[in-house]
Parts: C-alpha cells; structure tokens; sequence
C-alpha cells in the first residue's frame, strides 16, 4: 500500500485500488475574471496560478489509472436548486442566473460553469454537479463511492476554505480517510487558507492529513 511519509500530522496510508482524487469546483466562474468569484469581489489570480500544479496532479493520477472525480458548484437554468438565501446572499451586482461576461453567472451549461480548459474531465471520468459547498450534500457522490468500493479521499480544488474544506468535512463524518494536496487548492483569502490547511491537520488529523503534489507523486512512483 502506497505511504506518503511526509504527510502531515504523520504519514498516510492509502490502498490503490480503494482511493479516489476529487477535484473541487475548478470551474472558469471562480477562477477566471467575468465569473462568480470575480462578482464577489475577488481577485482571482491566486487561484490561477494553481492550474499547472492540478494539471500535473491529474497527470499523475490518470497515468496511475485511479478514480478522479470532478465537482462543479452550479445551479438548474430554473434556480429551483438554488435557496433565496443564497440567492440574495451578498451585495454584488451580478448575482447566480444573472447574464455575465461568461454567461448565466453559477448556471450549468454556461461557459463560465465548465471546468478551465487545462483541467476539462475525460471521458469516463465522473462530474458531479452540486448546489451547495460540500460535494455531498443533494449529489450523488456517496453512492457512487459506495458502488466503487472508495475509502480513502484526496482533495484539491478551490476555494480552500469555502467548498473544499465542506467537502471534506462532508467525507470525514462518512468515515472516509482524507487528505488536502494543499498546493493544489487555493482561496482568495491566503490567511483563509493556511488557517485551513493547519486547522484540518491539527489534532491528530481530525478532519484528515495534507500533502504537497510532489509527495503524493512520489507515493505513487
Ligand atoms: C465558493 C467554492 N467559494 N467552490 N465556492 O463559493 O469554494
């Protein structure tokens, strides 16, 4: 069974054939200018500047042949998915279902919604669309973990704090072992980030473990 030594608080164990990478939401609408991230307010440069790390991470995971899981965090055209608080939530101009630079902001089948090229699903790879932050919660991504026989969980994905840090959350209370490759998430907020990282580590891991790209590459060599 692969071991990342290096993991922190201590090394992390993960068998191959019961493992899956899920990447959350690197969608063009947080991390390109004209998306939602963008209406919120944010410079979204930070988040950017993680593609080639993911992109070298997918890398590795598909040349492995292991499960990758893609998320997206959209809403139906309808919005009957979306709850009025978080419709109204904020005080941007553009809100979900608004038209913007990159179509209907937070809509699935808008251009802004898809993944960024550099990191689009391949075939046969599964994509979860989900309403809310975590990739759990009203998905089907439990049964379908379930049907893969998955126990073990790598994260990445934006934003750090917000839905990835959710979805962990989400996994660790289903008993799933998990671990953030933390330089392949990123937020909008640095500060948000490291609290993040050491706040899903402490305690002896009680949310789950972090490891660098290079480290989980090294355990799969
Ligand atoms: C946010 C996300 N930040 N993917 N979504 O609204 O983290």
């Amino acid at each position: 069974m692969p071991t990342i030594s290096a993991a922190r608080p201590y090394p992390y164990n993960f068998p191959l054939e019961r493992t899956a990478l899920v990447m959350i939401d690197m969608q063009r609408d947080f991390i390109e200018p004209g998306g939602f991230g963008a209406a919120l307010g944010n410079d979204v440069s930070r988040l950017t500047a993680i593609i080639p790390t993911v992109a070298r991470l997918l890398a590795v995971w598909r040349k492995a042949g292991l499960p990758l899981i893609h998320t997206r965090e959209n809403h139906r055209p309808d919005l009957s998915d979306c709850p009025p608080a978080k419709l109204t939530r904020g005080n941007s101009s553009l809100r979900i279902g608004d038209p913007g630079p990159m179509g209907r902001i937070l809509v699935q089948g808008e251009p802004g919604n898809d993944f960024v090229p550099e990191l689009a699903a391949l075939p046969g790879e599964l994509v979860i669309d989900k309403p809310g932050k975590g990739a759990f919660y009203a998905t089907t991504l439990q049964d379908e973990l379930k049907a893969r026989g998955i126990t073990h969980l790598l994260f990445g994905g934006v934003t750090t704090e917000v839905c990835v840090q959710t979805s962990m959350r989400e996994a660790n209370d289903r008993g799933y072992e998990c671990l953030l490759v933390e330089d392949a998430t990123e937020s909008y907020f640095p500060e948000f980030k490291a609290a993040a990282v050491e706040m899903i580590r402490a305690q002896g891991a009680i949310v789950g473990w972090t490891a660098t790209t290079d480290q989980v590459t090294a355990a799969l060599a």
